[in-house]
């Protein structure tokens, strides 16, 4: 019979994790709450103890049965009749430990990579553990730390076996059902996590395991149904383009801009003519209460401090968890290796609907690091067309979510569909604060337009290009100065008409 692998609990013995409670009292508090399988693993205690201590733990296990297996030492399974043991990489290796202990018993390896994986695989391993998901203070030395991402590409690489697989490292109840969710690859994924400190250190590892088991059962709240492709896909979007405008009005989002200095007041001023209300606020605490409302999140790095990364942390914490939309501009994301480590964490601490940056940015996110932006600008282009598409599509598949690649061309994709975008005006480039407000026009869409995130950030897009082409057209536009203010009245000529249902500015223009 498989074994059930959704909520895999590893034991530690550490007082700092144990905190001088009795193990087997942890254990079955824990599986009181609804873990499905018992890994005891103890690297210290000498082998009488652990023998006596497996011993016990099983007499627990089998009560819930449940599985308990034992990490490394096959000899202590088979002494206390364990139904089965998880191995790592430099432990007994796989094919050793089988003609050792029972026919059905239960092996499990801990993998980090493709070709372990495969290999596992390959030997008939049950399951594997793939780690490490996040850095972890519970276990400071593994080999590598694989994120989502590096995960997703694992289990690509064994789409096609029946192999159990498990996932560990840093898991907890704020980011456990993101991990499940953007880890998946189109064929593969989780059947569950590993867990340690935050069953075993928690004061009540019932209640723990419990709110666990829930969160596992049910995907993240921003979790989007994707739209499938319809037949005359861009025809289909862009009529429905004005009656989204409307939607967004009629809402009055509010948009919570975790924003730079330089741009503020503009970008506030952007929001407030597309009809939206904007706060500005870079202190994270104050998300708990702002996420309440209909509304997102944006966060833009551009004057990034050494408080930035907890802020803007705390506050994507708070919108992911009510599944509201949140936006991230990278911005300068490979000019720095300060930047380069906040795109790491920002992007292993939370759930972005939407990405948007340039090509620099955009590549940064998805890891490339061969990246040098000169401060924010983009760098030299070393992508065409094709390839940006691509990088856009990619990073949207990768993430699971929205990635808006912004130049002469924009290219905006949601891991299927790709649209090229090519309004616009040379001024828009001369006027600091125009790419920062597209970050918060296409909050304040995906907050108002829920069921199509590509559709929804692809009207606030020609909204806000149309709008910047009718003001460079107006006569007394002479320059970037007076590009400004003529772009603020056409965001709000264009806001009041979609409001009156005169749609007439649209027509003919995308
Ligand atoms: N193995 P926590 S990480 C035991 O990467 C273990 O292989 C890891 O502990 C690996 O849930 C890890 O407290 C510790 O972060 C996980």
């Amino acid at each position: 019979m498989p074994v059930d692998l959704s909520l895999y609990l590893v034991t530690d013995s550490t007082p700092a994790i144990l905190k001088g409670r009795d193990l087997c009292t942890v254990v079955e508090s824990a599986l009181q709450g609804g873990v499905t399988v018992v890994q005891y693993r103890d690297k210290t205690n000498d082998t009488g103890l652990l023998v006596e201590t497996a011993r016990k733990l099983h007499q627990v296990t089998k009560k819930y049965n449940v599985p308990l297996l034992i990490n490394d030492r096959v000899d202590v399974a088979l002494a206390i009749g364990a139904e089965g043991v998880h191995l790592g990489q430099d432990d007994m290796n796989f094919t050793e430990a089988k003609k050792l202990l029972p026919e059905n018993a239960i092996i499990g390896i801990s993998t980090s990579s493709v070709e372990e994986a495969k290999k596992a695989a390959a030997d008939g391993a049950d399951y594997i553990g793939i780690g490490t998901m996040f850095a972890t203070p519970t276990k400071t030395n593994t080999k590598s730390v694989i994120g989502t991402a590096g995960t997703q590409v694992i289990l690509d690489a064994i789409r096609d076996s029946a192999i159990g697989t498990v996932s560990i490292g840093g898991i907890n109840h704020s980011n456990v059902q993101r991990v499940l969710y953007q880890s998946q690859s189109p064929k593969k994924a989780l059947d569950g996590v590993a867990i340690v400190s935050a069953i075993v250190a928690a004061d009540d590892p019932k209640a723990s395991a419990e709110q666990f088991v829930e969160l596992i059962r049910n995907p993240p709240r921003f979790a989007q149904a994707s739209s499938p492709p319809r037949a005359n896909e861009a025809e289909v979007l862009m009529n429905e383009v004005p009656q989204i405008i409307r939607k967004m009005v009629e809402v009055h989002p509010l948009v919570h801009n975790m924003i730079n200095f330089v741009v503020s007041n503009f970008v506030a001023n952007v929001a407030l003519s597309i009809g939206a209300s904007p706060i500005m606020s870079p202190y994270g605490d104050e998300a708990t209460d702002l996420c309440k409302f209909d509304g997102a999140l944006l966060i833009n790095m551009g004057t990034l401090t050494s408080e930035s990364v907890p802020n803007y942390l705390k506050a994507i914490k708070a919108y992911n968890e009510r599944g509201n939309p949140v936006v991230y501009d990278p911005v300068g994301a490979a000019a720095t290796h300060i930047r380069r480590n906040a795109v790491t964490q920002l992007m292993a601490g939370g759930y972005f609907d939407l990405i948007k940056g340039n090509e620099g940015e955009i590549r940064q996110a998805w890891g490339s690091s061969a990246v040098q932006q000169r401060g924010v600008d983009s760098g030299p282009s070393t992508l065409d067309g094709n390839q940006k598409a691509t990088l856009a599509r990619d990073l949207a598949r990768r993430e699971r979510n929205v990635v808006l690649l912004t130049g002469a061309t924009d290219y905006l994709s949601d891991g299927e569909r790709v649209i090229a975008v090519e309004n616009g005006h040379p001024y828009l480039g001369q006027v600091t604060g125009t790419g920062c407000a597209i970050g918060t026009i296409s909050g304040c869409f995906l907050a108002a337009h829920r069921s199509d995130r590509l559709l929804a950030v692809l009207s606030g897009i020609l909204m806000y290009e149309i709008a910047a082409e009718n003001a460079a057209a107006k006569e007394y536009v002479r320059g970037p100065g007076s590009f400004v203010p003529a772009f603020v009245d056409e965001l709000y000529a264009i806001r009041t008409a979609a409001a009156n249902g005169d749609d007439s500015w649209f027509a003919g223009r995308a």
